[in-house]
């Protein structure tokens, strides 16, 4: 089994999950890179600087450009972006979803328009298998239909229906794929994803259906798409008991610092989200004591460091003053060093997480940080 159950602390869950990349303690964060690279500037260098564990790329954006039968040409994603740690590839059923306004809805996948030039596209599950063994990804996810919030209770169940069945294809595909020899990364794995929309009933059956399909892990997806947190948290409570204790868990797409933690004290190992790397772009920087604005006009002369009690590479080398001017001139700079140090937050948000769960003192630390790491100040 690649998962480890190491330790628990009521429902919260310490880990290890083993891939022929490397080994991934958890609960961990995703790093996103959706084509290939990180937004502002990250490569795979800077990735371990920052404790990132694992990387997250596209698979629709990435068949889009440059192409997902190029970067098999070129030996996968792992010698492309020189990045050696895992990398996860997300399936494009999410993608498909949010980007593209004009698509229909099959039992054999979806058409939709390009992104960026508006062609014609279609993808199903075994095209999101081909291209995902293309790019030789260490995970694969599994090709879902994410349905908007909210969603129509009889919409949401043939939803979920579809996606067992979608689910069932992406598997024997896998297979075949690995089989004939078409898989860059042979000991590709597959997480299923779990939909239902805000439904409890909805969610605990689907859960149950693909648990029995034995995937490498599994992911709840269909949350944090503009339903209240509290609702976030009511399905990841509802479905977990349903989840197989001996597989990694993957909440996709979540969220802020206090959502992380609201989502590993229900048992959640794995998160990835663009929140970050978005926010540094903007000059939002986290810091254990909340969240600051650097452009602010009190950060003119401060000599300080982002965060006093952040060890990053920015942390230790760079003023507030000279981040602020960076944001304020527009320098290119500016977005790659706060998109180091948020990114460097999240990796050791993680790492703190962990700490105080092998030390058992994971409660303490949640009503400590829940609510200040989301503020912002
Ligand atoms: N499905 C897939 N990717 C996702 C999601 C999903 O539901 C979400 C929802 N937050 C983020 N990324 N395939
Ligand atoms: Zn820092």
């Amino acid at each position: 089994m690649p998962y480890r159950l190491l330790k628990t602390e009521h429902n919260a869950r310490r880990g290890e999950f083993e891939t022929v990349h490397g080994t991934v303690q958890t609960p961990a964060f995703m790093n996103v890179a959706t084509a290939a690279a990180i937004k502002g500037g990250l490569s795979a260098f800077d990735l371990k600087d920052i404790h990132c564990q694992v990387m997250l790329c596209n698979t629709y954006h990435l068949h889009l450009r440059p192409g997902d039968k190029l970067v098999a040409e070129m030996g996968g994603l792992h010698k492309f972006t020189r990045w050696d740690g895992p990398i996860l590839t997300d399936s494009g059923g999410f993608q498909v979803f949010s980007l593209s306004k004009l698509r229909k809805i099959t039992e054999e996948g979806v058409t939709f328009n390009s992104h960026l030039d508006g062609h014609k596209i279609f993808m199903g599950p075994e095209e999101s298998m081909q291209i995902q063994a293309n790019l030789g990804s260490t995970i694969a996810m599994a090709f879902d239909e994410c349905v908007e919030n909210p969603a129509e209770y009889k919409y949401s169940k043939a939803s979920c229906d579809r996606t067992v069945r979608w689910l069932k294809r992406c598997k024997a595909e896998m297979e075949r794929l690995k089989r004939e020899g078409l898989a860059v990364n042979p000991d590709q794995m597959l997480f299923g994803i779990n939909q239902g929309c805000t439904y409890e009933d909805l969610r605990v059956e689907h859960m149950k259906q693909i648990a029995e399909l034995d995937l490498d892990g599994y992911a709840i997806g269909g949350l944090a798409v503009g339903e209240p947190a509290e609702d976030m948290y009511r399905i990841i409570s509802a479905v977990e008991p349903h989840m197989p204790k001996d597989k990694i868990r993957y909440l996709m797409g979540v969220g802020t610092p206090g959502n992380i933690i609201e989502a590993v004290s229900r048992g959640v190992d794995l998160f990835d989200c663009v929140m970050p790397s978005r926010n540094a772009r903007h000059g939002h920087l986290n810091t254990w004591s909340g969240i600051i604005n650097i452009k602010n006009l009190k950060y003119q002369k401060d000599e300080g460091p982002i965060d006093p009690e952040c060890d990053c590479p920015v942390c230790r080398n760079f003023s507030r003053a000279y981040l602020r001017h960076l944001f304020k001139a527009d320098e290119m700079l500016g977005m790659r060093l706060g998109v180091m140090h948020n990114l460097y937050f999240y990796n050791r948000l993680m790492e703190r997480i962990r700490q105080a769960l092998d030390e058992g003192t994971f409660q303490e630390f949640h009503d400590r940080y829940v609510t200040l790491l989301d503020t912002r100040i």
